[in-house]
């Protein structure tokens, strides 16, 4: 029996994959309060849903705001972070406090005021370059980054509150998200973001490395499904579950798809590969489909023309 609920909360909702979880949870006709600092999130990435929702401004570090806000809630869906790989690289204290202190704010609140179940947004980051692929859930970790040691640590933390306080904690390990309202402002935003903008400027992009590595690139639209099933299954508190499609594209097909897309017969220029760069990376998404019923439902190229339509129009 799928547990149904009425009440949520979506921290980072005006975020990149918040704000469509937060639109989605509204056509349900889900009661949904979303807390977001705004440091990386935008409050118009909710003008669609601004007015069915209640938004506050605010940190998930403040326990007092968390408390207050989390009261009635049957679902918590936990996206707030620090994003940035390389952010994390720079500041480890900083954002572990946020990323790791912050979530167990999350965690803990949740079990005080009787919340049921917490959705986390965990990353394929916590892979690290483990040659083996697909990359399962039943590999050992070997996390490279501050970001993917906060992020492995939110697992084990939701593992333990699940075990410990029976707080139904679930854990969705995100592949290469893209697409609408991902910033492509930054060096290290998503690699869709940055060809997309520079397709539509008619700027050739930077290629690192040969082009060849390939990644599985997941629609944000298939994102927000694995959050709403990991909230309403049976089988899904305890576990931790990949969110990809099971089948990548290299960085040179990347750029080729798009510059169709955008008419644009600029070729990249070819950098060095950056450091730490992984080759492949590339999900098994069995678990989810076997205990969630999770099947992608965009395809890449939907994907993308989808997303390259609203860069276009957004610009
Ligand atoms: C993704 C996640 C990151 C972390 C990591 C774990 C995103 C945005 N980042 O990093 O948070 O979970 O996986 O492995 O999802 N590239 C170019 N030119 C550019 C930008 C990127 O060639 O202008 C290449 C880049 O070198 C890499 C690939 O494109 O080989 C994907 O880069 P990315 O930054 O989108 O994502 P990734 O996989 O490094």
């Amino acid at each position: 029996m799928a547990f149904m609920f009425r009440r949520a909360l979506v921290t980072g909702g005006a975020g990149f994959i918040g704000s469509h979880l937060v639109a989605a949870l509204v056509g349900q006709g889900c009661d949904v309060t979303v807390l977001d600092n705004l440091a990386s999130g935008h409050q118009t990435n909710l003008d669609t849903v601004k007015d069915k929702i209640t938004f506050i401004k605010g940190d998930i570090k403040d326990e007092r705001v968390l408390n207050r806000i989390i009261k009635g809630c049957e679902v918590v869906f936990h996206l707030a972070a620090v994003v940035s790989v390389t952010q994390t690289v720079k500041d480890p204290v900083g954002s572990a406090l946020v990323n790791e202190l912050g979530a167990i704010r999350v965690l803990d609140a949740a079990r005080k005021n009787g919340v049921r179940r917490v959705v986390l947004s965990s990353s394929s980051a916590v892979y690290g370059d483990a040659p083996q692929l697909p990359k399962s859930e039943s590999m050992i970790p070997a996390p490279m980054s501050p970001y993917a040691v906060q992020k492995l640590t939110n697992e084990y933390y939701a593992e333990l509150y699940h075990r410990l306080y029976g707080l139904e904690a679930v854990c969705l390990r995100y592949f290469n998200v893209y697409g609408p309202h991902q910033d492509p402002s930054s060096p290290y935003s998503g690699v869709i973001s940055i060809f997309m903008l520079k397709a539509i400027n008619g700027e050739a992009p930077i290629i690192y490395g040969d082009g060849g590595q390939t990644r599985d690139f997941v629609f944000v639209k298939d994102v927000v499904q694995a959050n709403l099933l990991a909230a309403a299954h049976e089988a899904a508190p305890g576990r931790v579950f990949n969110v990809g499609t099971s089948s990548s594209v290299s960085v040179n097909g990347l750029w080729e798809m798009i510059a169709r897309l955008a008419q644009c017969r600029l070729p990249a220029k070819h950098e060095a590969p950056r450091p730490g760069d992984i080759v492949h990376s590339l999900a098994s998404i069995q678990r989810a489909k076997e205990l969630l019923g999770f099947q992608p439902s965009v395809t890449f190229e939907e994907g993308l023309r989808l997303t390259f339509a609203w860069y276009r129009q957004s610009k």
